[in-house]
């Protein structure tokens, strides 16, 4: 671990001084490094990366949250914190929401997992737009994720049905979603582990998310839908091209939450692990990503490797997404937007941003003009300790 360079009268006397005071002068406790946040002030830290190491190397000496605070001090964002992003919200009281489209016209789709319904959020307010039937929500199923085409006519949903998780389009003149018209079904459904994101790559086909439905082996059987990455024309035959002649791109997974390409077109994948390692996996076609046999990294031939492994009370992450060159990666259990830089096939070190503000984070995504990120909560979900304007959704700047 870096140290961070605190100058040599900084050997301050640490106590544990409560997160939520204001003060500069607040001390932050770690076990190796004892400063104020006085020492951040920017005549001290005036490069910018010298100030992001010793943020990041104190992140991940699990500093707690009180160093966090300290960088969140008004004085602190000007200069070398100008990085760090932002949040404001812009609806709330949506209902354990999960798929999310913006749209070009800054208005945004959101899918609400327990009630079926796609509601259109537009200058704060959310009204219905459409009811799926067929929605059987419980436990982690029901209404999960969305996708539209880069044409913005055709919308994609998948949700959880009476005996399988399913996939229907959808047309979308941009004020009302048409008669939904199943693609795919036959996706295992379980309780838990039912994957549920969607994106439409660069190459104009679906890729699609699942789970294996709490049943491990699935994710090793390639005849089966479970514990997969799908890659799908928009009618929801397979993808041409695809490593075993079905709808299977990538296998071995165990519950596929997030999926962003970046700006090479490479996919990325983020996953929950069961005990110990969650995942970040950069996907290649017919590649075998370890699931049962291995959680995290593992030396086993034939099976790939993530490329960033958290605990799972770090991360539990939900969806992704790339923006600024860099993943963001929404965590549930975790209650944190990890940020990890991306260069080429490399994975940085991760950085945590939002930690414990708005608890379970479920879906982020870029904004239709590219400038911000969209992140939801999701404290509705059986799972979390909402506030009374929970579910939120927030536009993220930096
Ligand atoms: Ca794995």
């Amino acid at each position: 671990m870096r140290k961070p360079d605190c100058g040599g009268d900084s050997e301050v006397r640490a106590s544990q001084t409560s997160a939520s005071q204001t003060s500069l002068d607040a001390l932050w406790v770690g076990s190796r490094l004892r400063c104020t946040a006085a020492d951040y002030r920017l005549q001290r830290l005036r490069q910018r990366t010298q100030c992001r190491n010793a943020y990041r190397s104190a992140d991940r000496s699990k500093l707690g949250v009180t160093l966090e605070r300290a960088i969140q001090q008004p004085e602190l964002q000007r200069g070398c914190l100008a990085r760090r992003p932002s949040a404001t919200e812009i609806a709330s009281d949506l209902a354990a929401p999960w798929g999310l489209i913006p749209l070009k016209d800054r208005s945004f789709l959101i899918a609400e997992r327990d009630e079926g319904k796609i509601v259109r959020v537009e200058n704060g307010s959310a009204s219905q737009v459409r009811t799926i039937d067929e929605v059987d929500p419980g436990g982690e199923g029901g209404l999960l994720g969305l996708a539209i085409t880069k044409d913005g006519k055709t919308v994609f949903a998948y949700y959880t049905a009476a005996n399988d998780n399913r996939i229907v389009s959808m047309s979308w003149d941009g004020r009302e979603l048409g008669a939904p018209k199943v693609i795919l079904r036959g996706i295992p459904k379980g309780f838990i582990h039912n994957g549920g994101r969607m994106v439409v790559g660069p190459d104009d086909y679906l890729y699609v998310g699942t789970g294996e439905s709490g049943t491990g082996r699935l994710s090793q059987n390639k005849d089966s839908l479970g514990g997969k990455i799908l890659r799908l024309r928009l009618d929801g035959r397979p993808a041409p091209g695809n490593p075993f002649d079905n709808e299977v791109f990538s296998y071995g997974h165990r519950n596929v939450q997030g999926l962003a390409f970046d700006d090479q077109g490479r996919l990325w994948a983020s996953e929950f692990g069961q005990n110990r390692w969650d995942e970040l996996n950069l996907i290649t076609k017919g590649a075998d990503y370890g699931w049962p046999d291995v959680e995290g990294s593992g030396n086993v031939r034939g099976m790939t490797n993530p490329k960033v492994v958290w605990h799972t009370d770090e991360a539990s992450p939900s969806g992704l997404a790339y923006w600024q060159n860099s993943l963001w990666m929404a965590g549930l259990r975790g209650q944190r937007l990890w940020e990890i830089p991306v260069d080429g096939t490399k994975a940085g070190d991760p950085i945590a941003h939002f930690r414990g503000d708005y608890g379970r984070l479920r879906t982020v995504q870029v904004a239709a003009d590219g400038g911000s990120l969209l992140l939801t909560n999701s404290n509705t979900d059986g799972r979390g300790d909402p506030a009374s304007d929970d579910d939120r959704l927030f536009q993220i700047t930096r």
